[in-house]
């Protein structure tokens, strides 16, 4: 009898024009191939992260010359958001650099920038570090729509990437988000030294969460100077296509986000990659503190595959 491990390693192996094909059947069947979902990220609280995240440039631990910032006004937020929905995006994710959520004034801000987000139309995420069952409940009551948290690479490999928090407190909030309602936006890191062992074990392990993540963002190291991965090896682009198409095959309804990366890849790449099953990017010239291609870039490649941007 096949394992899960075997189904996922046979998937990931055949044949590139196999696995293609495959992929883009399923990708066919649950969503438009020529949508894109457009979505923005806003670091509303920057840097001086507890977390000994590798790869990070806002971890303490790294030492990145990363300017520190409180957390923002939510009138601010919220006209980032604006902006942001002017320019196409349907999805607006909030990023805080905290280890954890605390029952504090400034989670009652961030509940405030949701439900403002959240009334402007848009599908609004956030992702702030581990959440309590009754902290994703009053994020679900204040109109949020996903949480994210990834698993970013195997269970095996985690260890040699963070130390501080551990693969089981990562499972622990994913519950917690599910068990509020809360859409659960979960994927990986690729590029941080790991093998392609380990990245089929992390698609195993995003395999086994029930309910699956609605949302599987996949991002490529972003080199950060002063972090302990600053010289790793970049991803070989056929890996990273081979790694969409099979993420596309395991979770055919999910959006698979090309997320972290995109500025050092190809414009040829991106354009396997979305033909290999990815459906969403993230739009402007910063993610939260690392570079991403320029807005007319992304309009102009979408233009030359006569792509569109998803509408909501
Ligand atoms: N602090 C939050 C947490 O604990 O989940 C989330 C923010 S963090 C920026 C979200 C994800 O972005 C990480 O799990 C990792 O996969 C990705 N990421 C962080 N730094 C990155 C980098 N330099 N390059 C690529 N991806 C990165
Ligand atoms: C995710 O998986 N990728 C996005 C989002 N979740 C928050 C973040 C990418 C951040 C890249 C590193 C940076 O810009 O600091
Ligand atoms: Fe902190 Fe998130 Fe960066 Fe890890 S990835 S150091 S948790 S901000």
């Amino acid at each position: 009898m096949s394992t899960t491990r075997d189904r996922i390693t046979q998937i990931y192996h055949q044949p590139l024009p196999n696995l293609l094909f495959n992929a883009q059947q399923t990708h066919r069947l649950h969503h438009d191939p020529c949508a894109v979902q457009l979505c923005t990220l806003s670091n509303i609280k920057t840097g001086l992260c507890p977390e000994d995240c590798a790869y990070c440039s806002q971890s303490v631990h790294n030492k990145t010359g990363l300017i520190p910032q409180e957390l923002m006004s939510a009138e601010a937020v919220v006209a980032e958001a604006q902006a942001a929905k002017a320019n196409g995006s349907t999805r607006f994710c909030m990023g805080a650099a905290w280890r954890e959520v605390k029952d504090n004034s400034q989670f009652e801000r961030v509940l405030e920038m949701v439900r403002q987000v959240a009334a402007l139309g848009m599908e609004t995420c956030c992702t702030l570090g581990m959440l309590k069952p009754h902290q994703a409940m009053r994020l679900k009551e204040a109109g949020l729509t996903a949480y994210n948290h990834n698993l970013d690479t195997s269970p095996a490999y985690y260890g040699k990437i963070i130390t501080t928090r551990t693969y089981q407190e990562r499972l622990d909030t994913i519950r917690a988000v599910s068990a509020a309602g809360i859409s659960v936006c979960c994927g990986g890191i690729l590029g941080v030294g790991e093998s392609v062992e380990d990245r089929l074990e992390l698609l195993e392990a995003l395999y086994h969460l029930d309910p699956v993540p609605e949302s599987i963002p996949i991002n490529c190291l972003n080199h950060v100077a002063g972090t302990p991965l600053q010289d790793v090896p970049a991803v070989e682009p056929i890996e990273l296509v081979r790694m969409i198409a099979t993420t596309r095959i395991l979770f055919p309804q999910s959006t698979v986000r090309l997320s972290a990366g995109r500025v050092k890849m190809s414009d040829e790449l991106q354009a396997l990659c979305l033909l290999a099953g990815a459906n969403s990017i993230f739009t402007g010239s910063i993610l939260l503190t690392t570079p991403n291609p320029e807005r007319s870039h992304d309009e102009q490649i979408l233009e030359r595959l006569g792509m569109i941007p998803k509408p909501l």
